[in-house]
């Protein structure tokens, strides 16, 4: 791991003021630091989780926008973390993001039964539904939409979804790489040879979504199952992030902060606001560490008299 070997816990034993640092950080910020849940089909045993989850989340307005219309939601006792990116004809973006990232949370609890591919499948459906319905019983709100990323940590897989130009991307061992490709009118024209990365990058098209949550009865999302590894470090973000800061700058922010992450967070939403804060920006990253184990209790100290010999004896 080179310079970044602080993730892993053998480590930072040997960097006792560093825990101590995380430990007050934790207690400043009510960071949640939880075992990732487990769900799995029914009759498969379930491994000892060995892996805990710390996690910290930013949502900023920019400094363009006059609403914040990205949703977020950090359950690190389930394992479960999503951003969305609403958007509207109309009005209702706001209202499509925070449907989605809500409906999403409770539909994979109610079917923790499943396996994870068919419960986020499953997911991403309730949440298509549920933005509809709302559209239907508010005609104010037609045409809403959004985009959802999630991220849900079963033990030591994590299943990856996404609809839309919601990004997640995953920093091991010093390297950062993309978990999902944007549902965007850019990407099909990067994938088809029509536009390189330079044009991409300042191409008046940069916003247009081609799949997004809310814009038909049927819309499924990109499905992946990764292998999780102690000292990953995932990020999902919206496009108000991904569009200004560089995923170079990016990896910095991750190799540099990853100890703390309130600190990642808020660094990289600063680093967007500092290159114009064009769109909201939302941020959520999840560092994955071994569970420590349980300190054994002390000896009890040696009493009276054999107490006192037992010690001078050595034995
Ligand atoms: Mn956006």
């Amino acid at each position: 791991m080179g310079g970044s070997g602080w993730c892993f816990p053998a480590n930072r034993a040997r960097i006792p003021s560093y825990v101590n640092v995380m430990a007050a950080t934790r207690r400043r910020s009510g960071r949640r630091r939880a075992a990732a849940a487990i769900a799995r089909p029914e009759g498969e045993a379930a491994p000892m989780s060995r892996i805990t989850l710390d996690v910290a989340a930013r949502s900023d307005l920019g400094r363009v926008r006059s609403f914040n219309e990205d949703s977020y939601v950090t359950d690190a006792e389930r394992g479960v973390v999503a951003v969305a990116d609403g958007m509207a004809e109309h009005k209702g973006a706001e209202v499509a993001s925070r449907l989605a990232t809500a409906t999403l949370v409770q539909s994979l609890l109610a079917g923790q039964n499943l396996a994870p591919r068919a419960a986020t499948h499953a997911a991403f459906a309730a949440a298509n539904r549920a933005i509809l319905e709302r559209a239907r019983a508010d005609p104010a709100l037609k045409g809403m939409g959004t985009t959802l990323a999630l991220a849900w940590f079963q033990g030591e897989r994590v299943s990856i979804a996404h609809v839309g130009d919601s990004r997640v991307y995953r920093w091991r061992a010093g390297r950062l790489e993309r978990l999902t490709t944007d549902h965007s009118f850019v990407q099909s024209q990067l994938a088809a040879g029509q536009m390189t990365s330079a044009e991409a990058r300042v191409s008046r098209s940069r916003q247009l979504v081609t799949r997004v949550l809310g814009a038909a009865e049927q819309m499924a999302p990109d499905l992946g199952e990764h292998e999780v590894l102690a000292g990953d470090v995932y990020l999902l973000c919206t496009d108000g992030l991904h569009d200004l800061v560089e995923d170079g700058d990016i990896a910095a922010a991750l190799e540099v902060l990853a100890p703390n992450l309130d600190l990642a967070a808020s660094t990289l939403v600063a680093m967007a606001n500092d290159r114009g804060g064009r769109d909201n920006i939302s941020v959520v990253v999840v560092r994955v560490d071994r569970k420590r184990e349980p300190r054994r209790a002390p000896e009890p100290e040696p009493q009276g008299f054999f107490g006192w010999l037992r010690t001078k004896l050595g034995a």
